[in-house]
């Protein structure tokens, strides 16, 4: 059984909706412990990042990156915590907040391996740059970022990391991709399971072509999961649903094969806001999703 260390990322400044800086404490409170304990984990909880999320008071309305000083700090923070826990011989479980955090959760594992791979398990595939991004919103750009492209503000977290490779990357459940960021995934070659492609092919299949892809050339693999992932039946406490999602059931054989296969490093879980939750369900889900990917089983 891994010996967990457990990292909240209370960033919400990445996107515009209130509450997602609650969502680690959500989760923790949805019974996060009780499946720890129940899987006869070793498990430790280093808290939450100390996150201010003060939006930016400039007033430079050239700039397509909001709060871009804020978050990079931010970020700065998390991947240094981050890259404690590994070293203290740790699985680091992250719990968020919003997705831009996923820019220093990555450079914090990345430190660590030669040649890390990344499962982007989301409705979106967060590959907006600042030329590209309609919104500004910067948990659209995370993972471009992982790979050196955006503002070097954000490229530049914990300094000379070595960057994640475009082959070692794979998208699973996007459904929501802008057009500028589609012109970079196509550029970039990324393979992108679309949500059609999981009704098409099924995600046993996926996740199977996924592990194959990425273990002959990875030396680890951070699987970054969006809950809203997830179709908005079942997670209401996400900034940014999008119909026609996967379902419960097949997210949670996802996991368990991920489990199975040995190869997850880190994992993160984010965008879970409780303020637009009903009765906690959304971290509620989050927290079984969590168990499955720890080797919770049925029977
Ligand atoms: C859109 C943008 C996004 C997460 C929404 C949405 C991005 N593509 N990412 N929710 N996690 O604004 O860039
Ligand atoms: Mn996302
Ligand atoms: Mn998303
Ligand atoms: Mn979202």
């Amino acid at each position: 059984m891994k010996n967990v260390g457990i990292l909240g990322v209370p960033i919400t400044i990445g996107q515009p909706n209130k509450g997602v800086d609650l969502g680690p404490d959500a989760i923790r409170h949805a019974g996060l412990y009780t499946v720890l304990q129940n899987l006869k984990a070793v498990y430790q909880d280093y808290g939450n990042v100390q996150i201010e999320n003060k939006e930016s008071q400039t007033t430079d309305h050239v700039s397509n990156l909001k709060n871009l000083d804020e978050i990079a700090s931010a970020n700065e923070l998390a991947a240094n915590k981050v890259s404690e826990i590994i070293e203290d011989g740790q699985f680091p479980l992250i719990l968020g907040g919003d997705h831009s955090m996923a820019i220093g959760t990555i450079a914090g594992v990345q430190k660590h391996y030669n040649n890390l791979g990344v499962i982007w398990y989301d409705a979106h595939a967060d590959f907006n740059t600042e030329e590209t991004s309609p919104s500004g919103n910067i948990h659209g750009m995370s993972l471009a970022v992982n790979l050196g492209m955006g503002h070097e503000k954000l490229t530049s977290i914990l300094q000379n990391n070595p960057k994640i490779k475009p082959e070692n990357v794979i998208i699973i459940g996007a459904r929501s991709i802008d057009s500028g960021e589609r012109e970079l995934i196509k550029e970039k070659g990324i393979k992108v399971y679309t949500a059609h492609e999981v009704e098409q092919q099924g995600i046993e299949s996926i996740i199977k072509e996924t592990l194959n892809d990425l273990s002959t050339r990875t030396d680890g693999i951070h699987l970054s999961f969006d809950v809203d992932s997830l179709d908005p039946i079942y997670v209401p406490g996400t900034g940014t649903p999008v119909e026609g999602g996967l379902s419960i059931r097949e997210s949670h054989y996802a996991l368990r094969l991920l489990n199975e296969s040995e190869k997850i490093v880190s994992a993160e879980f984010v965008e879970v806001n409780p303020l637009l939750d009903v009765k906690n369900q959304t971290a509620e889900r989050t927290v079984e999703l969590i168990g499955s990917l720890l080797g919770e089983r049925y029977i």
